[in-house]
């Protein structure tokens, strides 16, 4: 039985809970109580580095507590973003909606704020909710009775979060960000009301560029040399115009100082403007001494190697990946650490057999694929996500296949909560799938739309559809400034090529995938009201 949202208001009697949130409870310890929700969102956590997915670089630096929680629960293989950036990704979560549904298409501002947010209904529903870390957006956390949210991106150390408490200012706090957003999250859990259920978003910063490793963990990885991808060297033959000129390959837009931590403060002289002094320079400016020191000191080895070293053309971007590489792991170690004491913390307190846990990122992130760092495009690393969800009295150490976005976690939150999917939102309950058993009308088909240009990294304009084994991407767009119209397709058989190193768009023997795959995205556009294409 599910409330009609229509007819309720104000809070609901816990009983009413029960008949409400369907077979999930059944197994649970406290069978009285509603489920808890914790939605955890890392931001540019790639799938590749969540040593659960079996990829390469997961193997040389494992994520314990997050393979632990994939046992506990469900590892999807095939969850994915509408549009991967980080303000669309978090208006999706919050809305269900699209990005032209919910205003938030790019970076900038964008979401509108007459949209309601899942969190509106699960407050007006009885849930006590909360969102700790990254929030982003260009509006209030609006449906939340307790925030501590970053400024803007967030630093790495000693950031600015701003609360219901600060009259609207931001207050630096002392520390490392992965550890204080958990300390916040723990926070509300320790003052919460008991007696009613709750949602908390754990919305982490790291590992976002420029991959700002906490203290304990400068020199991991000091020794280890990781593998290149099989794309590393992608000369994008067979690709449209954006694979060539977008701005975001290691060899040519990954900085020296600001992205690879040479010491800025050192032989200044060799250093041109892109090499980003100034950017690294204000995150060390943010110091104390003592974190400064210890900072200073690890990348003097690395400073003294680049030195020594001098390389150049390919071995020069071969150092700076592997340099990159273990800055970003170094972060994901502490996200890994900071999920495990967030989860020790739900043990200790009885609250793990009545809380749905939910680990994924706000979209994907390349690690060298392409020869790429950040996200943007529709090919696989950026499109794709980690997510796991642990669902007490749910199955244990399976995994999914099927299709899933991110409009699907409004839907599902209010799913667990027992409130009625209101007919607007586009996403889906993933409720259905955590017995192990796809329903019969589980979608066939993903919608993509990326409208971010012209920004940072000139990635191109395009939208496109994906099935299990297909993809054709759109690529659209004016002249502008250098940048010349476009207007392209692309196409690829993810079985056959899952590098999509071979766009086989115009070749007759895939005529026929072409034509269905076409049908659908035009069946999107229509059905979406999509406005630009
Ligand atoms: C910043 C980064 C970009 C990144 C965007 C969006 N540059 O602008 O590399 O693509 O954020 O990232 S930086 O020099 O400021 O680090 S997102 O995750 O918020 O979408
Ligand atoms: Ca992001």
């Amino acid at each position: 039985m599910k409330k009609n949202l229509m007819q309720i208001g104000g809070l609901i009697a816990p009983t009413l809970f029960l008949a409400a949130c369907g077979s999930g409870q059944k197994d649970n310890a406290d069978n009285q109580k509603p489920l808890n929700i914790i939605h955890i969102m890392t931001d540019d956590h790639s799938y590749q580095t969540l040593s659960a997915y079996g990829h390469a670089l997961g193997k040389l630096a494992p994520t314990p507590n997050l393979d632990k929680l994939a046992a506990q629960g469900m590892l999807f293989r095939q969850a994915f973003v509408e549009n991967s950036l980080s303000t669309p990704s978090r208006a999706c979560l919050m809305t269900g909606l699209y990005s032209h549904q919910n205003g938030q298409r790019q970076l900038g501002e964008g979401i509108d704020t007459t949209k309601t947010f899942f969190s509106e209904l699960l407050q007006q529903n009885g849930y006590q909710t909360a969102v700790v870390g990254k929030w982003h957006m260009q509006c209030e956390p609006k449906g939340f009775d307790y925030y501590q949210i970053l400024w803007d991106q967030g630093e790495y150390y000693n950031p600015e979060f701003r609360s219901k408490d600060t009259g609207g200012k931001y207050v630096k706090r002392e520390g490392y960000a992965t550890k204080l957003t958990t300390d916040y999250a723990i926070d509300f859990l320790e003052h919460r009301n008991p007696e009613k259920p709750f949602c908390l978003l754990v919305h982490h910063k790291a590992p976002h560029r420029n991959w700002m490793p906490e203290e304990k963990y400068l020199h991991l990885y000091d020794d280890v040399e990781f593998p290149y991808p099989d794309t590393f060297n992608d000369d994008y033959n067979t690709r449209c115009e954006p694979a060539h000129t977008q701005e975001m390959r290691i060899a040519d837009r990954m900085t020296m100082v600001y992205d690879l931590k040479l010491n800025a403060l050192k032989d200044q002289a060799p250093y041109s403007q892109e090499w980003n002094v100034e950017g690294m320079q204000a995150s060390i400016d943010r110091m104390n001494d003592e974190q400064r020191q210890q900072w200073e000191k690890a990348y003097e080895g690395r400073h003294q190697d680049f030195k020594k070293k001098n390389p150049k053309g390919d071995e020069l971007t071969k150092w700076k990946y592997q340099e990159y590489i273990r800055d970003y792991l170094r972060c994901i170690k502490t996200i890994d650490d900071e999920v495990g004491r967030l989860i020790a913390y739900l043990e200790k307190h009885n609250l793990i057999d009545n809380t749905v846990i939910v680990y994924t990122s706000d979209q994907g992130f390349y690690m060298g694929e392409h020869g790429w760092f950040d996200k943007r495009f529709m090919y696989e690393e950026s499109f794709r996500t980690p997510l796991i969800i642990r669902y007490p009295g749910k199955a244990k150490g399976l995994e999914n296949y099927d299709l899933v976005q991110n409009i699907d976690y409004a839907p599902t939150y209010l799913d667990i909560a027992g409130i009625e999917k209101p007919e607007y939102m586009s996403g889906t309950s993933l409720v259905p799938l955590l017995d192990g058993k796809t329903p019969d009308n589980w979608r066939q088909y993903l919608y993509y739309h990326y409208y971010d240009f012209p920004a940072i990294h000139a990635v191109r304009r395009h939208d496109g559809v994906r099935d299990k084994q297909y993809k054709l991407i759109h690529f659209y767009g004016e002249k502008e400034d250098k940048y010349d119209a476009v207007n392209c397709n692309e196409l690829y058989d993810l079985e056959a090529d899952p590098n999509e190193l071979n766009n086989v768009y115009g070749k007759p023997e895939y005529k026929e995938v072409q034509d269905r795959l076409q049908k659908q995205l035009d069946k999107f556009r229509t059905d979406l009201k999509v406005d630009e294409f």
